[in-house]
Parts: C-alpha cells; structure tokens; sequence
C-alpha cells in the first residue's frame, strides 16, 4: 500500500517537474513572449493590466449570414462564457460531421501526437504492435489544409462573432486540434500528458476554444469536464504551481455540482474558456474524435496542428 502511494507520488513530482521543463525549453527556444505571457497571465490582475495596456479597438462586424449556426445567439453565448466559463450546444450540421468523420478515417492520425507516428486509425493494433507502444490519443495534422469542411468551420461568422465579443479584440486563429482518445486504461502520467487530470490553459491574456464531438459521446466514451466559474476563481496553489488536480482537490473547492460532464451525439458542441478547470475523461468502451478551434488575442505560433510533409512519418 504505502509503495503504490510512493509510486503516485513520485509520478506526479516527475510529471510536474517535466511539465516546467518542457514549457521553458519550448517557450525559450521557440517565442519567448509566449513563456512571459505564460508567467503573468495566469493571475487575474496581469490578464488585466495586460489587456489594458494592449487594447484593441478595430470594428468587429462579421456577416453572419453564411455560417453553419444561424440559430445561435452570439449575446447568450457570450454571457455563459463570461459567468459561466461555458456554453453548451453550438452544433455542427450533419452533412459537415460527416465530412469530418470521413476525413478523419481516410487520413493518417498520429500517435500520442508525435510527428514520426503516424498510422491509419483503422490500423491503430498493428501500429502499437510494431512500436511496442500503447497511444492514449492520435491526434491530426494540418487539417484545415486537408480538410475543407475544418478550413471553413475555422472562418464560420458566427465562431469569430463569439470569438470577438468575448475577446473584445479582432479574433487570432490560433489553431486546431483533432484527434481521437483512445479507450482503455491510463496510468497518471498517460493521462498527464492526454489533458485528462483537471488542468486550465493559459494560452493568451484572453483566449477561447469551440469543441465538437465527432464521435456520439457518454458516461463510458470520455466525456469532456469542465468545472463552471472556475475561470473567475482559484485558490494560491492552482495559480502558483498550476498542477494537475485530483478529482477530490476540485470537488472540495468547487463543490461537486460545479462539475459538467458533457456527453451528447457526433456534431455536439460548446465553447469553454480554458482558464476554466477541465479535462477528458479516459473513454473505457469506446473511441471519441473530437475537434478542437482555438481564437485568441495574438497568435503566438504555438498552438497550430500545422507540420511541415517532410517532418511527419508512418510507422
Ligand atoms: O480531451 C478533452 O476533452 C480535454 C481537452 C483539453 O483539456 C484541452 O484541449 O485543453
């Protein structure tokens, strides 16, 4: 008993000391401004001064009139985010959830999102066989360049309309996310690395991101969680060591009726601002595809799925 508790606690002193290596090393080789923006953005008053400082005042008007949601009210959406940290329900249109679907079957995904791992989802077994290693997710590259119905969605009036509101600044692009959660069991630091303990994003000074289930989704094939009103409260240890949470950290501070599991059928979708807590449940019975568009304040090149040809590989 007392090993495996060691062992627990050794795998989260590893995962966090890996988590801040990892993000200084990208952050001082990649975009510096990213990792200082990463420093101050997580307290509340350096979100705001920084705001304040760099005040955006352009015109934001989007013709509305084109876009896969007409019956979305942008004011009720952009509400819910502010109180909430959430909205539920901005669904994509069937033809286009089969446009992704189709997509995402007849193009190479990749292994736990490295670039020389890639596979076909149907061949996923083979895959792992040969490697000798278990992926959690696989995860897309350069969809909106493969994919004309994601290229679209990334520019829909009615996203960037949100977007605008919400960022109160011209909406950045930051980028997309695709990829399946595979379903079985996951050790802490498989789930670490799979965004699925509770964490919050700290992308931007402010920044949102639109989510939708390709794939129907329950209990058992790894709903999405998000703890409402946590964007506007956190205690001193979620801002300064900004860990992993366990379950029983987030229900005693934030009460467990804070917690929404979002289940719903393929083409479900919501827009959660990440500074909320939130994590995907590991699926156990069956696979969830899932597509993720990101808009920020600046984009800081650090969140597109975009990856040179000569870069990704098959296994
Ligand atoms: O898999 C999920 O639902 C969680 C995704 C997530 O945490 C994120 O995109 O930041």
């Amino acid at each position: 008993m007392s090993i495996i508790l060691f062992n627990n606690c050794l795998d989260r002193i590893l995962s966090k000391i890996y988590n801040i290596c990892y993000e200084n090393y990208k952050g001082l080789t990649k975009n510096p401004s990213w990792l200082l923006m990463r420093k101050i953005a997580r307290f509340k008053i350096g979100r705001a001064m920084m705001i304040y400082f760099f005040k955006r005042s352009d015109k934001l008007d989007f013709n509305e009139s084109n876009s896969f949601f007409p019956d979305v009210n942008v004011d009720e959406v952009v509400n819910y985010l502010k109180t909430d940290g959430l909205y539920l329900g901005i669904c994509l249109p069937e033809d286009v959830v089969q446009e992704i679907v189709k997509f995402a079957y007849s193009t190479v995904c990749y292994g736990n999102r490295k670039t020389d791992m890639g596979f076909c989802y149907y061949h996923k077994e083979q895959a792992q066989t040969k490697l000798g290693q278990k992926f959690i997710i696989g995860s897309y590259f350069n969809t909106a360049l493969l994919c004309p119905a994601i290229k679209k969605l990334q520019s829909d009036p009615k996203l960037l309309s949100i977007a605008a509101a919400f960022l109160d600044a011209q909406p950045i692009h930051q980028g997309n996310l695709m990829w399946w959660s595979f379903a079985g069991s996951t050790t802490y630091l498989e789930k670490s690395q799979a965004a699925q303990l509770f964490h919050y994003d700290v992308d931007d000074y402010r920044f949102l991101k639109f989510f939708f289930y390709l794939t129907d989704v329950d209990d058992r094939s790894g709903p999405h969680v998000c703890v409402r009103g946590s964007h506007n409260k956190k205690k001193w240890s979620h801002l300064w060591l900004r860990k992993r949470e366990t379950d029983e950290d987030i229900i005693n501070y934030y009460g467990f009726e804070s917690l929404v599991k979002i289940s719903g059928k393929a083409g479900f979708g919501f827009v959660e601002d990440p500074l909320c807590f939130h994590k995907g449940i590991t699926p156990t019975h069956q696979d969830r595809l899932i597509l993720q568009i990101e808009f920020a304040r600046t984009d800081y090149g650090m969140q597109h799925d975009l990856r040179a040809a000569s870069l990704v590989k098959c296994i």
